[in-house]
Protein backbone atom coordinates (compact mmCIF):
# COMPACT_ATOMS: atom_id res chain seq x y z
CA UNK A 1 0.00 0.00 0.00
CA UNK A 2 1.04 3.32 -1.18
CA UNK A 3 1.95 6.30 1.55
CA UNK A 4 2.08 9.85 1.31
CA UNK A 5 4.10 12.42 2.79
CA UNK A 6 2.92 14.72 4.72
CA UNK A 7 3.25 18.67 4.56
CA UNK A 8 4.30 20.14 7.57
CA UNK A 9 4.57 23.49 9.16
CA UNK A 10 1.78 25.91 11.00
CA UNK A 11 -0.38 28.02 7.86
CA UNK A 12 -0.75 31.24 8.09
CA UNK A 13 -0.98 31.73 4.06
CA UNK A 14 -3.21 34.45 2.85
CA UNK A 15 -6.06 34.23 0.13
CA UNK A 16 -7.63 36.49 -2.12
CA UNK A 17 -9.75 38.47 -0.42
CA UNK A 18 -13.37 38.19 -1.09
CA UNK A 19 -15.76 41.16 -3.06
CA UNK A 20 -17.83 42.69 0.29
CA UNK A 21 -20.88 40.77 0.42
CA UNK A 22 -24.44 42.69 -0.10
CA UNK A 23 -26.35 43.57 3.38
CA UNK A 24 -28.63 40.76 4.06
CA UNK A 25 -31.54 42.18 6.69
CA UNK A 26 -33.68 39.31 7.21
CA UNK A 27 -30.69 36.97 8.37
CA UNK A 28 -31.02 36.44 11.85
CA UNK A 29 -31.46 33.11 14.16
CA UNK A 30 -29.59 30.36 14.53
CA UNK A 31 -26.90 28.94 12.02
CA UNK A 32 -27.87 26.92 8.96
CA UNK A 33 -25.51 24.28 8.36
CA UNK A 34 -24.65 23.95 4.42
CA UNK A 35 -23.32 21.12 3.25
CA UNK A 36 -19.40 21.70 1.39
CA UNK A 37 -19.50 20.19 -1.98
CA UNK A 38 -17.09 17.13 -2.48
CA UNK A 39 -13.21 18.05 -2.21
CA UNK A 40 -12.46 17.13 -6.24
CA UNK A 41 -10.02 14.27 -6.89
CA UNK A 42 -6.90 13.99 -7.36
CA UNK A 43 -4.03 13.99 -8.77
CA UNK A 44 -2.44 16.86 -6.47
CA UNK A 45 0.62 18.78 -5.31
CA UNK A 46 2.32 18.50 -2.06
CA UNK A 47 3.56 21.90 -1.48
CA UNK A 48 5.48 20.54 2.15
CA UNK A 49 9.06 19.91 1.72
CA UNK A 50 9.39 20.69 -2.05
CA UNK A 51 11.32 23.86 -2.44
CA UNK A 52 11.31 23.37 -6.22
CA UNK A 53 9.11 26.29 -7.43
CA UNK A 54 10.24 26.08 -11.13
CA UNK A 55 8.36 22.76 -11.79
CA UNK A 56 4.37 21.55 -9.64
CA UNK A 57 5.49 19.19 -6.61
CA UNK A 58 5.42 15.79 -7.15
CA UNK A 59 2.00 14.12 -7.66
CA UNK A 60 1.32 11.63 -4.64
CA UNK A 61 -1.49 9.52 -5.39
CA UNK A 62 -5.20 10.41 -5.30
CA UNK A 63 -5.27 13.12 -2.91
CA UNK A 64 -7.50 16.05 -2.52
CA UNK A 65 -6.04 19.50 -4.11
CA UNK A 66 -3.90 21.00 -1.40
CA UNK A 67 -1.96 23.55 -3.20
CA UNK A 68 -1.53 24.49 -7.24
CA UNK A 69 0.01 27.55 -6.60
CA UNK A 70 3.81 28.99 -6.91
CA UNK A 71 5.25 29.73 -3.59
CA UNK A 72 5.58 32.79 -2.26
CA UNK A 73 9.49 32.97 -2.18
CA UNK A 74 11.72 30.52 -4.48
CA UNK A 75 13.91 28.98 -1.47
CA UNK A 76 15.59 26.47 -3.69
CA UNK A 77 16.49 29.22 -5.67
CA UNK A 78 17.41 31.89 -3.06
CA UNK A 79 19.46 29.35 -1.39
CA UNK A 80 21.38 28.43 -4.55
CA UNK A 81 21.90 32.09 -5.40
CA UNK A 82 25.14 33.56 -4.58
CA UNK A 83 23.57 37.34 -4.74
CA UNK A 84 20.95 36.33 -1.88
CA UNK A 85 23.36 36.82 1.14
CA UNK A 86 22.97 35.38 4.39
CA UNK A 87 22.47 37.95 7.20
CA UNK A 88 24.34 37.29 10.59
CA UNK A 89 21.52 36.29 13.10
CA UNK A 90 24.43 37.12 15.80
CA UNK A 91 23.34 41.13 15.34
CA UNK A 92 19.67 39.94 16.53
CA UNK A 93 19.50 41.49 19.77
CA UNK A 94 18.92 38.61 22.46
CA UNK A 95 17.93 39.88 26.09
CA UNK A 96 20.78 39.62 28.16
CA UNK A 97 18.87 38.33 31.32
CA UNK A 98 18.08 35.32 29.26
CA UNK A 99 21.84 35.11 27.93
CA UNK A 100 22.69 34.99 31.85
CA UNK A 101 20.18 32.78 32.89
CA UNK A 102 21.73 30.07 30.22
CA UNK A 103 25.35 30.64 31.36
CA UNK A 104 24.87 30.17 35.06
CA UNK A 105 21.78 27.09 35.10
CA UNK A 106 22.92 24.02 35.24
CA UNK A 107 19.91 21.89 35.28
CA UNK A 108 17.60 23.44 32.42
CA UNK A 109 14.18 22.02 31.64
CA UNK A 110 12.87 23.40 27.88
CA UNK A 111 9.16 22.87 27.43
CA UNK A 112 7.28 23.09 24.14
CA UNK A 113 3.88 22.87 23.26
CA UNK A 114 0.07 20.25 22.66
CA UNK A 115 0.01 19.80 18.98
CA UNK A 116 3.23 19.94 18.56
CA UNK A 117 4.93 21.63 15.03
CA UNK A 118 8.23 21.38 13.30
CA UNK A 119 9.40 25.12 14.56
CA UNK A 120 8.30 24.11 18.29
CA UNK A 121 9.91 20.36 18.22
CA UNK A 122 12.64 22.11 16.10
CA UNK A 123 13.37 24.90 18.38
CA UNK A 124 13.32 23.00 21.73
CA UNK A 125 15.63 20.34 20.61
CA UNK A 126 18.22 22.95 18.98
CA UNK A 127 18.37 24.62 22.34
CA UNK A 128 18.60 21.69 24.00
CA UNK A 129 21.54 20.71 21.88
CA UNK A 130 23.05 23.95 22.27
CA UNK A 131 22.74 23.34 25.94
CA UNK A 132 24.14 20.32 26.52
CA UNK A 133 27.07 21.00 24.12
CA UNK A 134 27.77 23.63 26.95
CA UNK A 135 27.86 20.80 29.91
CA UNK A 136 24.49 21.46 31.42
CA UNK A 137 22.14 18.91 32.03
CA UNK A 138 19.22 19.32 30.43
CA UNK A 139 15.50 17.53 30.12
CA UNK A 140 12.66 18.70 26.61
CA UNK A 141 9.07 17.86 27.87
CA UNK A 142 6.50 17.91 25.10
CA UNK A 143 3.50 16.27 26.78
CA UNK A 144 1.67 15.32 23.63
CA UNK A 145 2.42 12.79 20.99
CA UNK A 146 4.89 14.09 18.57
CA UNK A 147 3.65 14.28 14.63
CA UNK A 148 5.54 11.52 12.45
CA UNK A 149 7.48 13.81 10.45
CA UNK A 150 8.84 15.65 13.40
CA UNK A 151 9.66 12.05 15.23
CA UNK A 152 12.38 11.84 12.76
CA UNK A 153 14.11 14.83 14.03
CA UNK A 154 13.81 13.60 17.79
CA UNK A 155 16.83 11.44 16.31
CA UNK A 156 17.76 10.18 20.04
CA UNK A 157 14.81 10.53 21.57
CA UNK A 158 15.22 13.28 23.98
CA UNK A 159 11.22 14.21 24.02
CA UNK A 160 9.45 13.30 26.80
CA UNK A 161 6.23 13.73 28.76
CA UNK A 162 5.60 15.32 31.43
CA UNK A 163 4.81 12.61 33.75
CA UNK A 164 7.96 10.69 33.04
CA UNK A 165 10.00 14.11 34.93
CA UNK A 166 8.01 14.21 37.72
CA UNK A 167 10.07 14.38 40.60
CA UNK A 168 12.90 16.81 38.77
CA UNK A 169 13.98 19.74 39.49
CA UNK A 170 15.70 22.68 37.81
CA UNK A 171 17.57 26.07 37.64
CA UNK A 172 15.86 27.47 34.52
CA UNK A 173 12.72 26.13 32.72
CA UNK A 174 12.66 28.01 29.24
CA UNK A 175 9.42 27.99 27.19
CA UNK A 176 9.29 27.49 23.57
CA UNK A 177 6.90 28.78 21.02
CA UNK A 178 4.03 28.42 23.28
CA UNK A 179 1.39 30.63 21.73
CA UNK A 180 -0.30 30.78 24.91
CA UNK A 181 0.17 29.09 28.48
CA UNK A 182 -2.02 26.03 28.82
CA UNK A 183 -0.68 24.60 25.52
CA UNK A 184 2.29 23.42 27.63
CA UNK A 185 -0.47 21.01 29.36
CA UNK A 186 0.91 19.38 32.14
CA UNK A 187 4.51 20.43 31.63
CA UNK A 188 3.11 23.31 33.73
CA UNK A 189 2.78 21.01 37.10
CA UNK A 190 6.96 20.83 36.06
CA UNK A 191 7.48 24.65 36.64
CA UNK A 192 7.16 24.89 40.84
CA UNK A 193 10.59 22.93 40.67
CA UNK A 194 12.05 24.94 38.35
CA UNK A 195 13.81 28.41 40.03
CA UNK A 196 13.16 30.53 37.37
CA UNK A 197 11.05 30.57 34.11
CA UNK A 198 11.72 32.38 30.73
CA UNK A 199 9.36 32.21 28.30
CA UNK A 200 10.03 32.47 24.26
CA UNK A 201 7.77 33.27 21.52
CA UNK A 202 6.72 35.05 18.28
CA UNK A 203 2.64 34.60 18.52
CA UNK A 204 0.89 37.72 19.68
CA UNK A 205 -0.61 36.94 22.90
CA UNK A 206 1.08 38.41 25.72
CA UNK A 207 2.65 36.45 28.78
CA UNK A 208 1.87 37.25 32.32
CA UNK A 209 4.20 35.58 35.21
CA UNK A 210 0.88 34.05 36.77
CA UNK A 211 0.13 32.48 33.49
CA UNK A 212 2.92 30.48 34.33
CA UNK A 213 2.34 30.47 38.38
CA UNK A 214 5.03 32.98 38.61
CA UNK A 215 5.54 36.31 40.31
CA UNK A 216 7.31 39.54 38.83
CA UNK A 217 10.43 39.80 38.95
CA UNK A 218 14.29 38.33 37.83
CA UNK A 219 13.05 34.91 38.39
CA UNK A 220 10.28 35.78 35.46
CA UNK A 221 11.38 36.41 31.69
CA UNK A 222 10.35 36.70 28.54
CA UNK A 223 11.48 37.25 25.20
CA UNK A 224 8.71 38.00 22.65
CA UNK A 225 9.07 38.43 18.89
CA UNK A 226 5.70 38.96 16.70
CA UNK A 227 7.36 39.97 14.13
CA UNK A 228 9.73 36.57 13.57
CA UNK A 229 8.56 34.16 11.67
CA UNK A 230 9.58 31.06 13.58
CA UNK A 231 10.50 30.79 17.01
CA UNK A 232 13.53 28.72 15.23
CA UNK A 233 14.73 32.13 14.24
CA UNK A 234 14.70 33.19 18.24
CA UNK A 235 17.09 29.93 18.56
CA UNK A 236 19.03 30.50 15.72
CA UNK A 237 20.03 34.00 17.63
CA UNK A 238 20.70 32.51 20.61
CA UNK A 239 22.94 29.70 19.07
CA UNK A 240 24.44 32.67 17.13
CA UNK A 241 25.56 34.34 20.55
CA UNK A 242 26.62 31.01 22.09
CA UNK A 243 28.45 30.36 19.37
CA UNK A 244 32.34 30.81 20.67
CA UNK A 245 31.66 28.95 23.43
CA UNK A 246 29.52 26.06 21.45
CA UNK A 247 32.70 25.69 18.90
CA UNK A 248 35.40 25.60 21.99
CA UNK A 249 33.10 22.77 23.23
CA UNK A 250 33.26 21.32 20.06
CA UNK A 251 29.61 20.98 19.37
CA UNK A 252 28.60 19.36 15.87
CA UNK A 253 26.83 22.39 13.96
CA UNK A 254 24.49 20.20 12.07
CA UNK A 255 23.44 18.39 15.26
CA UNK A 256 22.92 21.87 16.70
CA UNK A 257 21.24 23.78 13.60
CA UNK A 258 19.32 20.87 11.59
CA UNK A 259 16.18 21.27 13.69
CA UNK A 260 16.02 24.86 14.23
CA UNK A 261 15.75 24.75 10.15
CA UNK A 262 13.18 22.39 10.35
CA UNK A 263 11.32 24.67 12.21
CA UNK A 264 12.10 27.61 10.42
CA UNK A 265 10.85 25.91 7.15
CA UNK A 266 7.73 24.47 8.83
CA UNK A 267 6.31 27.52 10.03
CA UNK A 268 6.95 29.68 7.00
CA UNK A 269 5.73 26.59 4.61
CA UNK A 270 8.94 25.93 2.69
CA UNK A 271 8.56 29.78 1.27
CA UNK A 272 5.18 28.20 0.30
CA UNK A 273 2.80 30.84 3.06
CA UNK A 274 2.05 34.84 2.17
CA UNK A 275 3.02 37.15 5.14
CA UNK A 276 6.44 36.05 5.61
CA UNK A 277 9.38 38.46 5.20
CA UNK A 278 11.68 37.34 2.15
CA UNK A 279 14.51 39.33 3.84
CA UNK A 280 13.92 36.69 6.92
CA UNK A 281 15.34 33.50 4.99
CA UNK A 282 18.52 35.57 4.79
CA UNK A 283 19.09 34.32 8.23
CA UNK A 284 17.69 30.96 7.46
CA UNK A 285 20.63 31.06 4.45
CA UNK A 286 22.56 32.26 7.47
CA UNK A 287 22.09 28.99 9.59
CA UNK A 288 22.10 26.67 6.36
CA UNK A 289 25.80 27.83 6.38
CA UNK A 290 26.62 27.52 10.06
CA UNK A 291 25.19 24.17 10.37
CA UNK A 292 26.88 23.15 6.99
CA UNK A 293 23.80 21.36 5.96
CA UNK A 294 21.66 22.05 2.82
CA UNK A 295 17.79 22.16 1.98
CA UNK A 296 17.52 18.35 0.78
CA UNK A 297 19.28 17.26 4.07
CA UNK A 298 15.95 19.07 5.55
CA UNK A 299 13.67 17.46 3.12
CA UNK A 300 15.19 14.05 3.81
CA UNK A 301 14.11 14.34 7.30
CA UNK A 302 11.11 15.29 6.62
CA UNK A 303 10.45 13.04 3.96
CA UNK A 304 11.42 9.80 6.41
CA UNK A 305 7.76 9.73 7.48
CA UNK A 306 4.81 8.73 5.18
CA UNK A 307 1.25 8.25 6.15
CA UNK A 308 -0.22 4.89 4.35
CA UNK A 309 -2.77 6.84 1.77
CA UNK A 310 -5.42 5.00 2.34
CA UNK A 311 -5.55 7.03 5.67
CA UNK A 312 -5.26 10.44 3.70
CA UNK A 313 -8.26 9.27 1.26
CA UNK A 314 -10.59 8.28 3.84
CA UNK A 315 -9.65 11.39 5.69
CA UNK A 316 -10.32 13.84 2.50
CA UNK A 317 -13.66 11.99 1.66
CA UNK A 318 -11.71 11.42 -1.69
CA UNK A 319 -12.61 7.67 -1.33
CA UNK A 320 -15.57 6.06 0.02
CA UNK A 321 -15.12 3.88 3.06
CA UNK A 322 -16.78 1.24 1.23
CA UNK A 323 -14.26 1.11 -1.53
CA UNK A 324 -11.48 1.06 0.80
CA UNK A 325 -11.10 -2.69 1.20
CA UNK A 326 -11.07 -2.28 4.92
CA UNK A 327 -11.40 -5.50 7.73
CA UNK A 328 -15.45 -5.53 8.06
CA UNK A 329 -15.70 -4.68 11.25
CA UNK A 330 -13.48 -1.58 10.75
CA UNK A 331 -15.68 -0.92 7.97
CA UNK A 332 -18.76 -1.45 9.96
CA UNK A 333 -17.31 0.78 12.79
CA UNK A 334 -16.50 3.69 10.27
CA UNK A 335 -20.04 3.18 8.40
CA UNK A 336 -21.35 3.27 11.71
CA UNK A 337 -20.34 6.58 12.75
CA UNK A 338 -20.46 8.18 9.70
CA UNK A 339 -24.50 6.95 9.55
CA UNK A 340 -24.67 9.16 12.58
CA UNK A 341 -23.11 12.49 11.78
CA UNK A 342 -19.89 11.03 13.89
CA UNK A 343 -17.77 10.62 10.92
CA UNK A 344 -16.16 14.01 8.59
CA UNK A 345 -18.71 16.64 7.71
CA UNK A 346 -18.15 19.46 5.82
CA UNK A 347 -19.85 22.90 5.76
CA UNK A 348 -19.37 25.77 3.52
CA UNK A 349 -21.45 28.94 4.88
CA UNK A 350 -21.49 31.53 2.35
CA UNK A 351 -22.18 35.37 2.02
CA UNK A 352 -26.20 36.22 0.15
CA UNK A 353 -24.57 36.95 -2.87
CA UNK A 354 -22.44 33.87 -3.03
CA UNK A 355 -19.23 34.34 -1.59
CA UNK A 356 -17.06 32.56 0.52
CA UNK A 357 -17.22 33.00 3.86
CA UNK A 358 -16.48 30.25 6.58
CA UNK A 359 -15.54 26.68 5.35
CA UNK A 360 -15.48 24.11 8.48
CA UNK A 361 -14.52 20.49 8.87
CA UNK A 362 -15.38 18.54 11.98
CA UNK A 363 -14.27 15.32 13.11
CA UNK A 364 -15.07 13.29 16.35
CA UNK A 365 -12.54 11.15 18.70
CA UNK A 366 -14.01 7.95 17.36
CA UNK A 367 -14.07 8.77 13.71
CA UNK A 368 -10.31 9.66 14.19
CA UNK A 369 -9.30 6.56 15.94
CA UNK A 370 -10.97 4.58 13.13
CA UNK A 371 -8.69 6.12 11.16
CA UNK A 372 -5.45 5.36 13.48
CA UNK A 373 -6.68 1.83 13.43
CA UNK A 374 -7.03 1.79 9.20
CA UNK A 375 -3.15 3.48 9.42
CA UNK A 376 -1.72 0.93 12.13
CA UNK A 377 -2.77 -1.63 9.67
CA UNK A 378 0.31 -0.61 7.59
CA UNK A 379 2.29 1.16 10.16
CA UNK A 380 2.06 -0.50 13.41
CA UNK A 381 4.32 2.73 14.34
CA UNK A 382 1.10 5.90 13.99
CA UNK A 383 -0.17 7.74 16.78
CA UNK A 384 -3.09 9.69 16.77
CA UNK A 385 -1.58 12.66 15.92
CA UNK A 386 -0.55 11.42 12.99
CA UNK A 387 -4.10 11.32 11.47
CA UNK A 388 -4.64 14.80 12.24
CA UNK A 389 -2.92 15.70 9.24
CA UNK A 390 -5.06 15.34 6.44
CA UNK A 391 -7.20 17.41 7.91
CA UNK A 392 -4.72 20.54 8.57
CA UNK A 393 -3.14 20.21 5.40
CA UNK A 394 -5.54 17.95 2.79
CA UNK A 395 -9.33 20.00 3.93
CA UNK A 396 -7.84 23.07 5.99
CA UNK A 397 -5.47 24.55 3.17
CA UNK A 398 -8.03 23.86 0.42
CA UNK A 399 -10.47 25.80 2.11
CA UNK A 400 -8.28 28.73 2.17
CA UNK A 401 -7.41 28.31 -1.31
CA UNK A 402 -10.87 28.28 -2.56
CA UNK A 403 -11.13 32.00 -0.87
CA UNK A 404 -12.58 31.38 2.02
CA UNK A 405 -12.07 33.95 4.04
CA UNK A 406 -12.34 31.87 7.38
CA UNK A 407 -11.35 27.94 7.80
CA UNK A 408 -12.04 25.93 10.92
CA UNK A 409 -10.97 22.81 11.51
CA UNK A 410 -12.72 21.15 14.63
CA UNK A 411 -11.89 17.87 16.49
CA UNK A 412 -12.40 16.19 19.01
CA UNK A 413 -10.04 13.92 21.21
CA UNK A 414 -9.92 11.43 23.83
CA UNK A 415 -8.89 13.52 26.50
CA UNK A 416 -12.59 15.17 26.17
CA UNK A 417 -11.58 18.08 24.19
CA UNK A 418 -12.29 20.32 21.23
CA UNK A 419 -9.64 21.31 19.15
CA UNK A 420 -9.84 24.16 16.88
CA UNK A 421 -7.50 25.02 13.96
CA UNK A 422 -7.73 28.30 12.55
CA UNK A 423 -7.13 30.23 9.39
CA UNK A 424 -8.13 33.44 7.88
CA UNK A 425 -7.04 36.47 4.92
CA UNK A 426 -6.99 39.05 7.97
CA UNK A 427 -6.90 38.36 11.71
CA UNK A 428 -10.29 36.68 12.30
CA UNK A 429 -8.49 33.41 13.13
CA UNK A 430 -6.89 34.95 15.56
CA UNK A 431 -10.06 36.94 17.32
CA UNK A 432 -12.52 33.77 16.91
CA UNK A 433 -9.22 31.86 18.86
CA UNK A 434 -9.46 34.63 21.61
CA UNK A 435 -13.34 34.25 21.85
CA UNK A 436 -12.77 30.53 22.20
CA UNK A 437 -9.65 31.16 25.11
CA UNK A 438 -7.00 30.02 22.65
CA UNK A 439 -4.38 32.63 20.52
CA UNK A 440 -1.94 32.23 18.47
CA UNK A 441 -1.00 34.57 14.67
CA UNK A 442 -3.72 36.69 12.96
CA UNK A 443 -4.06 34.16 10.37
CA UNK A 444 -3.10 31.70 11.74
CA UNK A 445 -4.62 30.26 15.36
CA UNK A 446 -6.38 27.64 17.55
CA UNK A 447 -8.40 27.27 20.82
CA UNK A 448 -7.90 23.91 22.70
CA UNK A 449 -11.46 23.79 24.97
CA UNK A 450 -12.06 21.23 27.81
CA UNK A 451 -15.05 19.46 28.53
CA UNK A 452 -17.05 20.72 25.51
CA UNK A 453 -19.05 18.82 22.81
CA UNK A 454 -18.12 19.19 19.24
CA UNK A 455 -21.17 20.12 17.89
CA UNK A 456 -21.55 23.16 20.45
CA UNK A 457 -18.16 24.42 19.61
CA UNK A 458 -19.37 24.14 15.99
CA UNK A 459 -22.15 26.55 16.76
CA UNK A 460 -20.30 28.86 18.10
CA UNK A 461 -18.17 29.12 15.81
CA UNK A 462 -21.00 30.03 13.32
CA UNK A 463 -22.40 32.47 15.37
CA UNK A 464 -19.19 34.06 15.81
CA UNK A 465 -18.47 34.13 12.06
CA UNK A 466 -22.57 35.59 11.42
CA UNK A 467 -21.81 37.85 14.33
CA UNK A 468 -18.69 39.15 12.50
CA UNK A 469 -19.98 39.69 9.10
CA UNK A 470 -17.97 37.01 7.47
CA UNK A 471 -21.16 34.61 6.93
CA UNK A 472 -24.63 36.38 5.83
MN1 LIG B 1 6.07 28.70 15.83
Amino acid sequence: MSSIRIPDGSPSSTVAAIAPSAPDAESTGAPVLTPMPPLPPGPIALPSSQPAATSPPALVGRVPPQTTAAPKFNLAAAMDDDAFTSRDLGALAVPPDLLAAFGSASRVLIIGHIMPDGDDVGSALALARALRALGKQVDVCIDDDIPGSFRAVDTDHELQRAAALQGGSWDLAVVVDPGSAERIRDAAKLLPSAAAVAVIDHHLNPHTPADYGRVAGPEFMTWLEPGFPAAAMMIGAILSKLDPALSAAGADPEKLYLPALIGFCTDTGWGYYQGIDPEDFRYFKFMLERGGTTLKALQAVMDSFELPKRVWALATQTMTIQSSKLPPALEAELLALDARGQGVRTFSEKHTDGAPGLAMVTVTAAYLDGLLRVGQLEDPTLVGIDVIAPFKYGHLRQMQELGNPLAALLFSNARGEVVAELRSVGDAAFRLAKSLGGGGHDQAAGATLEGAALDVVRDRVLAWAKADGITA
